[in-house]
């Protein structure tokens, strides 16, 4: 059998080189303080923590790192990404769960190119990839207008753009847009917009939620990842806690109003772990030295965590 179900290897990605505000990198250290491996192992699982250590990868970064063009710090979060895809890779080779904790969310170039790279190799099967964010991330070198990483994930994992920017270059496109589905966006730019229709990417804003209810976006989501040759193919989750309100966990780097309510939160991810079919789970930008509520913040990504892995509400 592909996954041994009992398992969770967790990445502590102490990095914050996707974005400019410091802190982000403390998020790992909080909810590992906040006793969550401790409450992984009282639901009965065994957890692996990658070199025994909150990764700050500090010793892999460039002497320097000039922007390229407008993007900035390329080969920082290049090589980061590089060894995050590696230490994701290993253990879902070994059939863990793997569980990312950030960290901003340029991460997710090495957890979902290592998660890709296993399932491809374990099952020969594309993996399908949940994202949620207020944010679409789909910036590519071209389009953005930050020049921060973050914003600009998922045009790498796609393969939205052929130019080569050192640092960036070992990144092999592993995503299929039809592959992909967002849910809670609200903050996408003009040009994210323009490709989300090129290539017809299936997103829910806030406004379907609002529309159908979160039941029904889970429902569409899940059919929507069932197409294809495998129906029952792999699925990663990538959450942004900036797709819940800012009233609800507030402290992350680029709040947006009008997110997903406490429970709609959770629900996304007891729906998924519903499914059977989850494999890895990022948790990113909890940002604790921002806002005066950082503990709930930080408190609700514990319980997203355990909430995708099966902590049952009876
Ligand atoms: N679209 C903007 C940019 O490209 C904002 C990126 C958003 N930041 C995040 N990612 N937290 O979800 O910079
Ligand atoms: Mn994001
Ligand atoms: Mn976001
Ligand atoms: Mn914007």
């Amino acid at each position: 059998k592909y996954l041994d179900k009992k398992q969770i290897g967790i990445t502590c990605v102490a990095f914050s080189g996707g974005q400019p505000k410091g802190g982000v990198d403390l998020g790992p250290e909080y909810v590992l303080k906040a006793g969550l491996i401790e409450q992984l192992n009282e639901m009965n699982f065994k957890t692996v923590l990658t070199d025994n250590k909150i990764h700050d990868y500090k010793e892999f970064f460039p002497k320097s790192d000039e922007p390229i063009g407008i993007i900035k710090r390329p080969r920082t979060v290049g090589i980061v990404n590089k060894i995050l895809a590696d230490q994701v890779y290993q253990h879902a080779k070994l059939g863990r769960l793997a569980l990312q904790i950030g960290g901003d969310h340029s991460m997710a170039i090495g957890t979902i190119s290592g998660m890709a790279r296993a399932v491809k190799e374990r099952l020969n099967q594309d993996l399908k990839v949940i994202w949620i964010d207020a944010h679409a991330d789909i910036n590519t070198p071209q389009t953005t207008e930050t020049g921060n990483l973050h914003g600009m994930p998922v045009s790498y994992l796609i393969g939205l753009t052929d130019e080569k920017i050192e640092g960036l270059d070992w990144i092999v496109p592993c995503l299929k847009p039809e592959n992909l589905v967002y849910i809670g966006l609200r903050d996408v730019d003009k040009d994210e917009k323009q490709i989300l229709k090129k290539y017809k990417i299936q997103a829910f804003s806030m406004h379907d939620i609002d529309r159908y209810g979160i039941g029904k976006i889970l429902d569409m989501t899940i059919e929507h990842l069932s197409k294809g040759p495998y129906p029952n193919s792999p699925i990663h989750l990538s959450f942004d806690i900036d797709a819940l309100d800012p009233t609800v966990a507030g402290s992350t780097g680029t709040p947006v109003r009008g997110g997903l309510t406490f429970r709609e939160g959770h629900y996304i991810c007891e729906a998924l772990h519903d499914t059977g079919r989850l494999v890895g789970l990022d948790m990113v930008e909890l940002n604790p030295a921002i806002g005066d509520c950082h503990e709930d913040t930080i408190t609700i990504g514990c319980s997203l965590i355990r909430a995708t892995f099966g902590e049952s509400l009876l």
